[in-house]
């Protein structure tokens, strides 16, 4: 039997930029021409912006149209943003986020399928080969984590066992006695296994792949899920308004960017406040316009995810995709105390640093008539003091949050996502 390319689809991911660029432009004129012909919504935006589909002429005029945001998603609930009969869609997921009203996207068969291929790519990419027993631990709900691994495995050949969240032990036991290779996952659920490992002193599961997103994790919290879960961590990114899971890529095993599947999207990297692109490698807000979706495509959508291009040429890994840098963090999770700009994410960086600090961790900010007050709650093993916390944190940071010591497990856990930030007014 011949080895497996280590590529899903190999043209699609080696593509020169001559052939990208071909390929881009063809998606990116049916989408207009779609989105035009199908859907009031779109007619409305595009008109409003006083541009119309023959205006755009080449790829450069993609900024001519209009920027999407997650308010379009809700204003237009439950699916106002359609641009295929009803009778077409197949799915739908949902997102609610932290203002509650809900961002839907809806999939006929064509987009499901168009999902599980560039959920199939990321498979491939690290390392799984079909076969392959994969455990899924996000909820298969409306959030979109625990269908999007499986309609990919679907698509890969491998075999899916969903077991969602929660049940730590029974997750372990189906790890070991299904010789489990991939782990699926949101990190902090990654950080959960391992505690629980811990706390009940059982052996650890010979694993070997672990596919992490959902939200932004430092290198330091990596290294720690891949030490004590003996696995190689991947980083997956994606939305929902994009399609989910996987649809705008994942990091290989060179560890060179977030590779994205841009002959399914276009891909910019924004000012976060004027909107302006700004030059490769410079921290900016991604906004992503789907190529080939049919139910809900999405022209040139701010996702508030703050990233850079990291590269436009051949990875290390042999593909030519374009590249973003790890996810930083979201705009509005970003922190401003004394005029310096920081990330939750830099925060974990350099509490996982700490001998004896665990995963769970709160940043806490009180506001005061405009003065922010950064407390940093984090369970840690005993001997760790907040005098510790906070003298490693102010030498890291550049200033002296508050650093509260919490015995293990007495924190809050959430189900999906972990919440880092909690704001209050004093
Ligand atoms: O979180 C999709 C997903 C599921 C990705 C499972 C990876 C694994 P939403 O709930 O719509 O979809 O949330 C999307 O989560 O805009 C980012 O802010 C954040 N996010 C997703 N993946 C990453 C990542 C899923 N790898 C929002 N790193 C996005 C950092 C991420 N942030």
């Amino acid at each position: 039997m011949s080895t497996p390319s280590q590529y899903w689809n190999e043209p699609a991911e080696t593509m020169s930029v001559d052939e990208r660029a071909a390929l881009q432009w063809a998606g990116l004129r049916r989408t207009i021409d779609h989105v035009w012909s199908n859907s009031p919504f779109y007619r409305r935006h595009l008109e409003a912006a006083g541009v119309a589909p023959g205006d755009i002429r080449s790829l450069e005029d993609l900024r001519r149209l209009p920027f999407l945001t997650k308010d379009h998603f809700r204003a237009e609930y439950p699916l106002g943003m359609l641009c295929v009969p009803r009778e077409h869609l197949r799915e739908m997921h949902m997102s609610s986020g932290s203002t509650g009203t809900p961002v839907v996207m809806a999939y006929t068969d064509a987009d499901i399928d168009q999902w599980a291929e560039c959920m199939a790519r990321c498979y491939r990419m690290a390392g799984l080969r079909p076969g392959d027993t994969i455990q899924i631990t996000p909820t298969f709900g409306l959030f979109n984590g625990g269908f999007g691994f499986y309609h990919g495995a679907r698509k890969a050949g491998l075999f899916a066992i969903p077991a969602s969240s929660g049940n730590t032990v029974r997750q372990v036991m189906l790890m070991r006695d299904f010789a489990v290779r991939g782990l699926m996952g949101v990190v902090s659920y990654a950080a959960r296994i391992i505690e629980e490992l811990d706390a009940k002193g059982l052996a650890l599961p010979d694993l070997g792949i672990g596919i992490f997103g959902a939200e932004s994790f430092s290198d330091a919290m990596r290294r720690r899920v891949e030490q004590r879960l003996n696995l190689r961590a991947f980083d997956i990114y994606g939305m929902t308004e994009t399609g989910g899971v996987a649809t705008t890529g994942m990091d290989c095993g060179a560890r060179q960017g977030l590779h994205v599947w841009d002959d399914h999207y276009l891909t910019e990297v924004v000012d976060p406040v004027t909107g302006a692109p700004v030059p490769d490698g410079t921290l900016g807000e991604v906004v992503f316009t789907s190529l080939t979706r049919e139910a809900m495509p999405v022209l040139r959508y701010r996702t508030s995810d703050l990233t850079r291009v990291v590269g436009r040429g051949r990875c290390a890994c042999g593909r030519t995709t374009l590249r973003l840098d790890r996810i930083q963090g979201r705009c509005d999770d970003m922190l401003i105390v004394k005029g310096v700009n920081f990330f939750p994410k830099q925060v974990e960086q350099a509490l996982m640093e700490i001998p004896g600090v665990l995963p769970e961790y709160q940043i806490v900010i009180t506001e005061t008539d405009g003065v922010c007050d950064i407390r940093v709650n984090v369970e840690a093993e005993e001997g760790v003091t907040g005098f510790v916390v906070e003298k490693h944190l102010k030498e890291r940071l550049g200033f002296s949050p508050k650093g509260d010591v919490f015995k293990p497990g007495t924190l809050p856990r959430s189900e999906g996502k972990a919440r880092r930030v909690f704001r209050r007014t004093a």
